[in-house]
């Protein structure tokens, strides 16, 4: 496999193409050439309106976005407004009509703290993730057409421990013994471990992505994405109402964003435990262009589901929260972890496939100080701080993460 960019244009479908990820992925696509159909249903923003929580920019709605994507480049994106997980004829019928080359399919419930609120949200989580993910892959085989598949997986169905060795892009080659004391190696998909209701879907979905691959040969690839941090990239500057979603909610804000949006708005950072959780991570601008590559390097008929681990570095929380408070004299509060999860774990991953073909990712180094004052900043104001707090519990035995009193917070 050769994993350079090739510059034909094909039809792409981006199913959540209204997210935080998918947005960005749907302007690159389209700017680079290739002709972008948005499939969403919107689910997000009524998570927003339930969560009585905003995004901390300013985004549009998906009419004044489509609107200035043309205005400024003369470009056309297609939007469906379709539930994949439940409207499966609709879904197949577009799918028929417009004829994708490629499907990127980013459309599912995507925070862990959602997805262990309650018994409700456990189950629209599950409900939601495996239909949506069973439906677009049934639809390619019902269509007859061959669509490549690029799915946006996630770092967490491997857990985050190592037993001394670099996770590895999917498969771990294995050597069992047989009854008669024979020796003989396999290949299997490296075992899941999730951590949340949310993370198991994402491991269930690559069951799904087996099967479909083994029975109707359809060509997938699987992207084991780490956290990402960032809100713009070149397309989503280009005019104002092109910004992305960055959230900083309890629920929906991942750790280094709502890290930066802490120190931004003088809230102290909430540290869950003792900080030594370490994750991968990765920048969206590099999200975007690990896409583009995926779809320019498509598996054949006959190959496996094709596995890359998506993240560029990997930290300490409790480093982060340092980084971040150094950058910024943010105060750090070391709060009770509301995540049933290891309190500390090392993490080393194998990303040699995008990295080796000339993807130059954007470090933290570079990027956080300018994500602090031309992003947080500059929407501090927009910040509701009562959603701040993450509050949703794994079980009853874990506490909401909210910091005490300033007094009563450690600073370091
Ligand atoms: P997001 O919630 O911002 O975007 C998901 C989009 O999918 C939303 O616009 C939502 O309305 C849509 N959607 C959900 N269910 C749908 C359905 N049934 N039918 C149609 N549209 C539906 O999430 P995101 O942060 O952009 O993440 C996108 C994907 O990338 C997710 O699958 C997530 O698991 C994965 N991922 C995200 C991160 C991250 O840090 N954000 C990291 C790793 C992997
Ligand atoms: N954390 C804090 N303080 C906070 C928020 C989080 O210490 O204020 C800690 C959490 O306890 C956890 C770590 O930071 O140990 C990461 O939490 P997160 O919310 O940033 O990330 P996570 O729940 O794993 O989910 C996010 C995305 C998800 C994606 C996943 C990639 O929401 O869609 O799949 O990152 S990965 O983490 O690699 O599995």
């Amino acid at each position: 496999m050769n994993l350079e960019s090739n510059q034909s244009n094909k039809k792409i479908f981006v199913l959540g193409g209204d997210g935080f990820c998918g947005w960005p992925t749907s302007l690159h696509l389209s700017n680079v050439g290739h002709d972008v159909v948005i499939i969403d249903n919107l689910s997000r923003r009524n998570i927003d309106n339930e969560l009585e929580a905003e995004s901390l920019t300013p985004i549009q709605p998906m009419g004044t976005r489509l609107k200035a994507w043309e205005e400024k480049t003369g470009k056309q994106i297609g939007f469906y407004n379709i539930d994949i997980a439940e409207d499966y004829e609709t879904f197949l019928k577009v799918m028929q009509e417009e004829k994708p080359d490629a499907v990127v399919h980013f459309a599912e419930q995507r925070s862990a703290p959602y997805s262990m609120k309650s018994p409700k949200h456990k189950r629209y989580t599950v409900n939601n993730n495996l239909n949506a993910t069973h439906n677009v892959l049934c639809a390619i085989v019902d269509s007859g057409l061959d669509i490549h598949l690029v799915h946006l997986g996630t770092m967490g169905v491997y857990g985050y421990g190592t037993a001394g060795m670099k996770i590895p892009e999917g498969y771990l080659d294995v050597e069992v013994q047989t009854d008669t004391g024979e020796r003989v190696q396999q290949q299997v998909l490296y075992p899941t471990n999730p951590g949340s209701v949310y993370h198991m879907t994402k491991s269930q979905d690559q069951l799904l992505f087996q099967y479909y691959n083994k029975n109707d040969n359809v060509r997938i690839t699987d992207l084991h994405q780490g956290i990402v941090w960032g809100t713009n990239t070149e397309e989503t500057k280009m005019d104002d109402r092109l910004i992305n979603r960055f959230d900083y909610d309890g629920d929906y804000g991942t750790v280094l964003n709502r890290f930066l949006m802490q120190a931004a708005v003088g809230y102290p950072i909430t540290v869950h435990g003792t900080g030594g959780q370490t994750r991968a991570f990765i920048h969206i601008q590099d999200t975007v262009r690990c896409v583009e590559l995926a779809i320019a390097n498509a598996p054949t008929r006959e190959e496996q589901v094709m596995i890359f681990n998506q993240m560029t570095e990997t930290h300490r929380v409790n480093d982060l929260a340092k980084l971040v408070s150094k950058l910024t004299g943010g105060e750090i509060a070391y709060v009770s972890n509301p995540r049933k999860e290891a309190p500390e774990n090392d993490l080393h991953v194998k990303n040699d496939l995008f990295i080796s073909k000339g993807l130059n990712p954007t470090t933290l180094d570079e990027g956080l100080l300018q994500e602090v004052t031309e992003v947080a900043g500059k929407y501090a104001g927009r910040a509701d701080h009562s959603k701040i707090p993450a509050t949703s519990t794994w079980t009853k035995e874990q506490q909401p993460g909210i910091p005490e009193t300033k007094e009563e917070s450690s600073v370091n």
